[in-house]
């Protein structure tokens, strides 16, 4: 029992300084989460003035406070983004917490410690509620209340004297106030390069450690003590001004636009493994390019272990070169989870433009070339084409000379589709009768898209681009913009007001490739609003 409880010792004191760091990391995911209760509905009057209190805690802050806007939108926006975001952030728990590995690891005669699994896992928390500052830099301050009942999965293997121990992280709760600021706003998808945390309280951290199957908080002393060292730790390095920077796109400049698109058909697999008790398999096809977060699917074939497809997706491509395409087949099921059949990683810069390649590869378990799972078992195969086609470039005047000559209109018939961005700019002169905090809905194919509010300003700028990926040319739709104003929160009778609208026929952006307008808005006085449009093919 000697090496044991000396394991724990040195596992409880050397973590004490490095899990004070993985924790760090984890503040502003995990900022004031509260126990998920079921809701008790009771009428006002029947509560007493302590239950009264409770529940105010549980009333969304933008109710209380004018100050706190409705945070919808933001969850929403979370929600695409947290896959980024828990790799960004994990990538930096590895990154730091290397030198305090280094160099506590020895002194407490570690031989290695090593995170086995890393991940906030899939459940992004919630904000309840958010103040917005605005300031005249390419940026925004959060200062947000989020509540998060997650499943991170957190585990660490230290080996010391020859054995090892695995240390899981579990039931972490952390109580703070922070202010997070994203920059610089950079217009391309998640819109920020850059997330700078600061604390504006000394947090309360609490979590567990499971020590395989122990517990490690059990011993005597440990358990304050290591909550301790962390809070304080936590607090050393960031309370504010001090602050953590967090990249979310490794380079801003680096952050592309899409150049492309690559065509994949998913043709066949052969000899899939059979997974169902009865039948065979149900196997459907998830496709989506490494580290992006729009992924597609094929249809489910039911009960076969050689299915046929035939389907042809189109995938954004931002770099040809550097990225790559994921395969994964699943098990449908009707029940239950999808059991993964079999993958592959194939990269795209084999592919000569707009010259259709067809591959036929094994499926493996997972990427890891000395797992021993993917040689064990054939896992069968999976046979598809791709076709890199990339935009054509905007201003090619040979080519618009040789559609003059022949007549024809490239683009506006043409089969293959492209990619519509539409990037509002700015607005002038824009007024409400009650409250003028603008922001601008676009409608394309009955679909909605919106920019951020800007608080009382009557010159609002956005600069925020959306785009459409189209099967076919918009060449006889039209775009309708419209600026409105939002009342606070606490405006009941006049929440929205409309500041004007224009509707822009898309036939001069499909026949010029890009169009940089300021159109004067209907129904606004003088307000005028600058619109980019850009259509490319492929
Ligand atoms: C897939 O395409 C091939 C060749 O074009 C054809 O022979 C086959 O019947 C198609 N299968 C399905 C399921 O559409
Ligand atoms: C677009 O037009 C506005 C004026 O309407 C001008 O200030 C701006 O520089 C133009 N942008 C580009 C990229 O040409
Ligand atoms: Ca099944």
């Amino acid at each position: 029992m000697g090496v044991i409880s000396t394991i724990l010792g040195l596992v409880g004191f050397g973590w004490g300084i490095s899990l004070g760091l993985v924790v760090g990391y984890f503040l502003f995911i995990y900022l004031q989460p509260t126990e998920v209760k079921d809701p008790i509905i009771r009428s006002l009057g029947e509560m007493d003035a302590k239950s009264l209190e409770e529940l105010l805690h549980e009333i969304p802050l933008w109710v209380k406070n004018p100050d706190y806007d409705r945070v919808d939108w933001l969850n929403k926006f979370l929600k695409d983004i947290w896959p980024y975001l828990d790799k960004a952030i994990c990538k930096m728990v590895r990154q730091q917490a290397q030198p305090y590995i280094d160099q506590y690891g020895p002194k407490y005669k570690m031989d290695s410690i090593e995170f086995e699994s890393l991940t906030l896992g899939t459940l992004p928390p919630t904000f309840v509620g958010m103040k917005v500052y605005d300031t005249k830099e390419k940026e925004m301050i959060l200062e947000p209340s989020f509540k998060f009942a997650g499943n991170p999965n957190i585990i660490v293997a230290v080996k010391a004297f020859g054995l090892k121990a695995t240390v899981q992280l579990v039931d972490v709760q952390v109580f703070a106030t922070a202010r997070i600021t994203l920059k610089p706003l950079v217009p391309v998808f998640p819109c920020f390069s850059k997330i700078v945390v600061s604390l504006m309280d000394k947090p309360h951290v609490d979590f567990g450690l499971k020590l395989l199957g122990g517990d490690v908080m059990a011993i005597p002393g440990l358990y304050g003590f290591v909550q301790e060292t962390i809070r304080d730790q936590v607090a050393a390095m960031y309370m504010w001004p001090k602050t953590l920077e967090i990249p979310v796109i490794d380079d801003p400049s680096a952050a592309k636009r899409p150049v492309g698109i690559v065509e994949v058909k998913i043709i066949r697999a052969k000899n899939l493994v059979k997974k169902d008790f009865m039948g065979k398999s149900d196997p459907y096809v998830k496709l989506q390019l490494v580290n992006t977060v729009l992924s597609k699917t094929t249809r489910t074939k039911m009960s076969t272990l050689n299915p046929e497809w035939n389907e042809t997706f189109k995938l954004l491509v931002q770099d040809p070169k550097s990225q790559s395409l994921e395969l994964q087949i699943f098990d449908w099921e009707k029940i239950g989870a999808h059991e993964k059949m079999g993958m592959q990683i194939v990269p795209l810069k084999d592919l000569v433009e707009d010259q259709p390649k067809t591959y036929t590869v094994p499926l493996v378990k997972n990427m890891d070339p000395n797992d021993e799972a993917n040689t064990r078992k054939n896992r069968g195969e999976i046979t598809f084409e791709m076709t890199f086609k990339p935009f054509k470039e905007e201003d090619n005047n040979e080519d618009i000379a040789a559609e003059a000559m022949d007549g024809s209109q490239r683009g506006s018939d043409n089969p293959n589709g492209g990619l519509l961005s539409v990037t509002i700019h700015q607005a002038e002169e824009v007024e409400g009768k009650h409250h003028t905090n603008p922001f601008v809905e676009v409608h394309f194919r009955g679909e909605k898209k919106k920019t951020s509010v800007i608080k009382k300003n009557r010159d609002p700028r956005w600069d925020t681009e959306f785009t459409w990926d189209l099967a076919d040319s918009p060449a006889s739709d039209k775009l309708h913009i419209e600026v409105h104003s939002k009342g606070s929160s606490m405006n009941m009778v006049h929440r929205q007001e409309s500041l004007g609208y224009v509707d822009i026929p898309l036939n001069d952006v499909v026949k010029n490739k890009r169009i940089n307008e300021t159109y004067s808005l209907t129904d606004s006085g003088r307000g005028k609003i600058q619109v980019e449009l850009n259509w490319r093919t492929v």
